[in-house]
C-alpha cells in the first residue's frame, strides 16, 4: 500500500528552491525576480507545509489502517509560538531549506522572524499543552490536539509610562499558513432552548430542541515529531454561522437581520479570555467551552462510526484527556449523546464514559476550581444540566452506601454545590467521571490527594496519580539554542539526545573537563550577546556581558513574587549607593531582566509592573550605579521571545510562596539552557533539587509545612529591618508615584499573605550565594554543566510516555520506518 508513498516531494536544496519560488509566484502572487523577506517567509512556509501536509496523510492513512487506540487532548488553550523552525527541524531539512535560501539571497534566520506567534493561550497550561503535542508526535502516538481557533488571541502587551495596557493580537490578519480550513468537516452546535420528553419506539427519550445553531469549522494544524515521518494534527474550531437557521429567517423576509445575526456565531470563537486563573459565571466563556467540547466530540464519535458499530469498544478506542476542567462538559456530552442519540441504557453509558476520561488539573487551592452557575448552565445547556443532577444524583446515593449520612462530606463532595449562588463543580464532576486523576508535580499530587480532593481520594485511592510536567527539548534547545545543540551533540557523540534526552547525563563526567567549560562560556556568551541586542534594541538600555544576566519571566502574579524580586534589587541598588569605590569593585554586575503580562483586570499585578519601571528608571539612570545593575523590563513576553530570553539567562528566578505553584515549567527550560536556578521549595523546583542537588541551585524561603504557621503569626510578625527600609524608600517617594505604590507595601508590612516580609532574609542569603558562585567562573561553569545534564526528567517525552502508559493505555503506531525521510 505504501509503496508510492515515501513522499512526493523532494528535499534537496534545488527541489526546495523550486517550491519556494513556485509559491512565491503562485500563492503569495509576487513575482519570482522580486519580492521581499516577508513574501519570501510566506512562500517558504507553503513549502513546507506542503511537506506537513503530506506526512499528515500518510500519518491519518495508516492510523486508519493500523486502527488503533487514539488519544484526544481537549484543551481550551494551546500556545504554540512560531512553527517554522520547529518543522523544519522536526523534518530533518533545516539545513536543506538554510542552503537553498542562502542561494536566493535569503537568510533562514531573518525569515524565521517574519514569523508572528500562534498565542492561542495564557501562560503555564498553554505551553504545556504544546511542548505535549511536541512529545505526542515525536513518540509516535496516535495522537489528537482539540481546541479553539481564536481570532485575536492573547493580547499584545503595550507599555505607556510603566502602566500595561493590552492591546488586541491581530495574528491572523496577514494569513496562517499552517493551517488547512476543512470546509466540509463542520458540525452543528447548539445552545439554549428547550428540553422535551418524547415516545420514540415505545421508549421515554428527552429531546432537545435548541434556541441556536451555530456551525463549528474545522482548521487543522499539522504538528510533525521529530525523527519520524509522523506528523499529527491540532484540529481548531472556528464559529460559523448555521446555513440551516438562517434559511428560516430569510424565508420570513428578514434579509438585513438575518445577515446581521449571521455574524454573532464568529463571536464564539473570536478571543480568548485573558485571565490565567479562572472565569466564573462568563456566558461566552461557558459558550465556547461547550462549543469546542461538542464540535470535538461529534468529530471523534463519526471518526469511531466510521470503522466500528458497537459503543462497547468506544473506550477500546478511544482515550480522552482533560486538560483542566476547561473541557469537563466533554463528560456530559458523551453522556448526552450515547443516551438521547444512541439511545443507550443511562447505566451503560455511564459505564462507557467512566473508561474514556483522564483529568489533568493545573490548580493548586480551591477558589481556583472552575464553578458554573446552574442559571446559566440551565439556560444554554438545558439538556445538560438535567444529565449532571442524574449523574449527582447516582453518585450521591453511591456514596451515601460507602460513607453512610456524612452529610458535611456528602455535600463537600456533591457535584452541585447549594450556597447561595447554586452552581455546578467542574471540578468534582471530573473527578467523579475520570479513571485517572492527575497532578502535575509531586508535590501537586500530594497536595490534591490530602487537601483538595481528600475527600475523594479515601474514597477512590487508585485513581489519583503524579505526572510531572516536563518541557520539549526540541523547542526549548534545538530551535531555541542552537549552539547550545551542537556543543550537546558534539560531546555526548550523538544527537540521539534530541529524542532520548536522558542521555544528557553523559555530561557529568566532563563537568569539570576544562575545554568543555570552556566551551560551555562561550556558548552561554553568544545567547548573551543575542539578548543583549535585543534589550538594546528595544529598550536602548546597554548592558555588561560581564554582568549575571538575572531573569525572571512569567505571567504576573502575587504568588509568583515579582513584587519580592523587585524589593531584592532595591536593596541591592541601596546597599551599593553606600558602598565606597573599592567595596563597589567587588560587587558581581547584575542585569536583572524581567517580563511577563498582568491579566487585564489584576491591578496589584500592573502596580508591580509600574513598580517595576519606577525602579528600572532611577537605576538605569544613576551614574553612582553604572554596569553594576541594571533593571530592564520586557514587554510582551511571549513565546518567540523566551527563545531568545531562556539561552541568554545565567540566573534564572523562581519565587512562589511555597504551597502556590502547582509544577512550574519555565524553570525546567532555563534548566534545560545551563542557567542556574534561584528558587523556593514549591512544585517541580522540589524534583530538580532530586535530579541536580540542593548544591546546585540556590533555595531559600519557607518550607510547605511552615507556611501556615507563618501566617497564623500574621501581621504582628517582624518586618526584617533591611525589608522594612527597602520598603520606606518606596513610601519616601523615591521611585516616584509615592501615593500609587503604598498600598503595595502596606500589603507586605500588613498582612503579608504571601510572605514576603518572612522570606525576605533568606531570599537575600540565597542572593548573596548566587553572587559568590558567579565570582568563581569554573564552580559557576559546573553547576551550569550540572543542570543541564539533570534535566532529563523535566522533558514532555517523559511526561508523554507516563501518560501513554498509566492513563490513556495508548501504544506508538509508527509509520514504517522504510518510508522514513
Ligand atoms: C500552573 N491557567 C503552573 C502549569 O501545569 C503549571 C487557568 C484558568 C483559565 C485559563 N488558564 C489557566 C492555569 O491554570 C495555568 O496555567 N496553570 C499552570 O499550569 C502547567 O506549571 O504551576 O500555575
Amino acid at each position: 500500500m505504501f509503496g508510492l508513498m515515501d513522499g512526493f516531494l523532494k528535499n534537496d536544496p534545488i527541489s526546495l528552491q523550486k517550491d519556494i519560488l513556485y509559491h512565491v509566484e503562485y500563492t503569495v502572487a509576487r513575482s519570482r525576480f522580486s519580492f521581499d523577506d516577508f513574501e519570501a517567509y510566506q512562500a517558504l512556509a507553503h513549502s513546507v507545509r506542503d511537506r506537513l501536509i503530506e506526512r499528515s496523510h500518510d500519518t491519518q492513512l495508516f492510523f486508519k489502517r493500523k486502527d488503533p487506540k487514539r488519544v484526544y487532548f481537549l484543551s481550551l488553550e494551546f500556545l504554540m509560538g512560531r512553527s517554522l523552525s520547529n518543522s523544519v527541524i522536526n523534518l530533518g531539512i533545516r539545513d536543506q531549506y538554510a542552503e537553498a535560501l542562502s542561494q536566493l539571497g535569503f537568510e533562514f534566520e531573518v525569515l524565521a522572524e517574519q514569523e508572528g506567534d500562534a498565542a492561542l493561550g495564557n501562560g503555564g497550561l498553554a505551553r504545556l499543552s504544546a511542548c505535549q503535542m511536541d512529545s505526542m508526535a515525536t513518540l509516535d502516538y496516535p495522537a489528537w490536539g482539540y481546541g479553539l481557533r481564536y481570532q485575536y488571541g492573547l493580547f499584545r502587551q503595550v507599555i505607556l509610562d510603566g502602566i500595561q495596557h493590552e492591546q488586541p493580537d491581530f495574528w491572523l490578519n496577514f494569513g496562517n499558513p499552517w493551517e488547512t480550513e476543512r470546509v466540509h468537516v463542520t458540525y452543528p452546535v447548539k445552545f439554549y432552548g428547550t428540553v422535551e420528553e418524547e415516545i420514540l419506539n415505545g421508549e421515554k427519550c428527552n429531546v432537545w430542541n435548541p434556541g441556536e445553531l451555530v456551525e463549528a469549522v474545522a482548521y487543522d494544524n499539522p504538528i510533525p515529531g521529530y525523527g519520524t515521518r509522523n506528523t499529527i494534527t491540532l484540529r481548531l474550531w472556528a464559529g460559523k454561522p448555521s446555513d440551516q437557521r438562517d434559511m428560516e429567517a430569510f424565508n420570513t423576509g428578514d434579509y438585513i437581520n438575518a445577515l446581521v445575526s449571521r455574524q454573532k456565531a464568529e463571536n464564539i470563537s473570536s478571543v480568548l479570555y485573558p485571565d490565567d486563573r479562572s472565569y466564573q459565571g462568563k456566558e461566552l466563556r461557558l459558550k465556547q467551552q461547550y462549543f469546542f467540547v461538542s464540535a470535538s466530540i461529534q468529530d471523534i464519535i463519526r471518526r469511531f462510526k466510521d470503522a466500528h458499530s458497537n459503543f462497547d469498544e468506544f473506550p477500546d478506542k478511544v482515550a480522552l484527556q482533560l486538560n483542566d476542567t476547561h473541557p469537563s462538559l466533554a463528560i456530559v456530552e458523551v453522556m448526552r449523546v450515547l443516551v438521547d442519540e444512541e439511545h443507550l441504557d443511562w447505566h451503560k453509558a455511564w459505564d462507557i464514559v467512566c473508561k474514556l476520561f483522564s483529568f489533568t488539573i493545573h490548580a493548586v487551592i480551591a477558589e481556583g476550581l472552575e464553578k458554573i452557575p446552574v442559571d446559566l448552565l440551565g439556560s444554554l445547556l438545558p439538556r445538560h444540566l438535567q444529565i449532571i443532577y442524574d449523574i449527582n444524583f447516582n453518585f450521591v446515593e453511591e456514596l451515601k452506601k460507602r460513607i453512610g449520612l456524612d452529610y458535611d462530606r456528602l455535600s463537600r463532595m456533591s457535584i452541585v454545590e447549594e450556597a447561595a449562588v447554586k452552581t455546578i463543580r467542574m471540578a468534582n464532576l471530573s473527578v467523579v467521571c475520570a479513571h485517572t486523576v492527575n497532578g502535575v508535580s509531586t508535590v501537586h499530587s500530594e497536595l490534591l490527594k490530602t487537601k483538595l480532593f481528600k475527600d475523594f481520594y479515601e474514597l477512590w485511592p487508585e485513581k489519583f496519580q503524579c505526572m510531572t510536567n516536563g518541557v520539549t527539548q526540541r523547542r526549548w534547545i534545538v530551535v531555541s539554542n542552537p549552539s547550545l545543540c551542537a556543543l550537546l551533540s558534539k560531546w555526548l557523540g550523538t544527537e540521539a539526545w534530541i529524542r532520548n534526552v536522558d542521555l544528557l547525563t553523559g555530561l557529568r563526567e566532563y563537568a569539570d573537563d576544562a575545554d568543555l567549560q570552556q566551551e560551555w562560556m562561550m556558548v552561554k556568551k553568544v545567547n548573551k550577546m543575542r539578548l543583549a541586542e535585543y534589550i538594546e534594541a528595544m529598550s536602548g538600555v546597554k548592558v555588561s556581558l560581564d554582568a549575571m544576566f538575572d531573569v525572571q519571566t512569567k505571567r504576573i502574579h502575587e504568588y509568583k513574587r515579582q513584587l519580592l524580586n523587585i524589593l531584592g534589587i532595591i536593596h541591592r541598588y541601596d546597599c551599593i549607593k553606600n558602598m565606597d569605590k573599592s567595596q563597589q569593585s567587588k560587587v558581581v554586575p547584575r542585569v536583572c531582566i524581567i517580563g511577563g503580562k498582568a491579566a487585564p483586570g489584576y491591578e496589584v499585578a500592573k502596580k508591580i509592573i509600574k513598580l517595576c519601571h519606577a525602579v528600572a528608571e532611577k537605576i538605569n539612570n544613576d551614574s553612582d550605579v553604572g554596569d553594576l545593575l541594571k533593571l530592564v523590563f520586557i514587554p510582551d513576553y511571549n513565546v518567540s521571545l523566551a527563545e531568545v530570553v531562556i539561552p541568554g539567562a545565567d540566573l534564572s528566578q523562581h519565587l512562589s510562596t511555597a504551597g502556590h505553584e502547582a509544577s512550574g515549567t519555565g524553570s525546567m527550560k532555563f534548566l534545560m539552557n545551563g542557567c542556574l536556578l534561584l528558587a523556593t521549595e514549591d512544585g517541580s523546583t522540589v524534583e530538580i533539587v532530586e535530579e541536580i542537588g540542593a548544591e546546585n541551585l540556590f533555595l531559600f524561603g519557607a518550607k510547605i509545612h511552615e507556611v501556615p504557621e507563618l501566617r497564623e503569626k500574621g501581621p504582628a510578625h517582624d518586618v526584617p529591618l533591611q525589608c522594612a527600609r527597602v520598603l520606606r524608600l518606596i513610601r519616601d517617594g523615591h521611585f516616584g508615584f509615592q501615593d500609587y505604590f503604598q498600598s503595595l507595601c502596606d500589603s507586605v508590612e500588613g498582612e503579608d499573605f504571601y510572605l514576603l516580609s518572612s522570606d525576605f532574609g533568606s531570599y537575600l542569603e540565597a542572593q548573596a550565594a548566587a553572587d559568590k558562585a558567579f565570582a568563581d567562573p569554573k564552580k559557576w561553569t559546573k553547576m551550569s554543566i550540572l543542570s543541564t545534564a539533570g534535566s532529563g526528567r523535566f522533558s514532555s517525552d517523559r511526561t508523554i510516555r507516563d501518560y501513554a502508559e498509566k492513563s490513556w493505555g495508548i501504544e506508538p503506531c509508527r509509520f514504517p520506518s522504510e518510508f522514513d525521510g
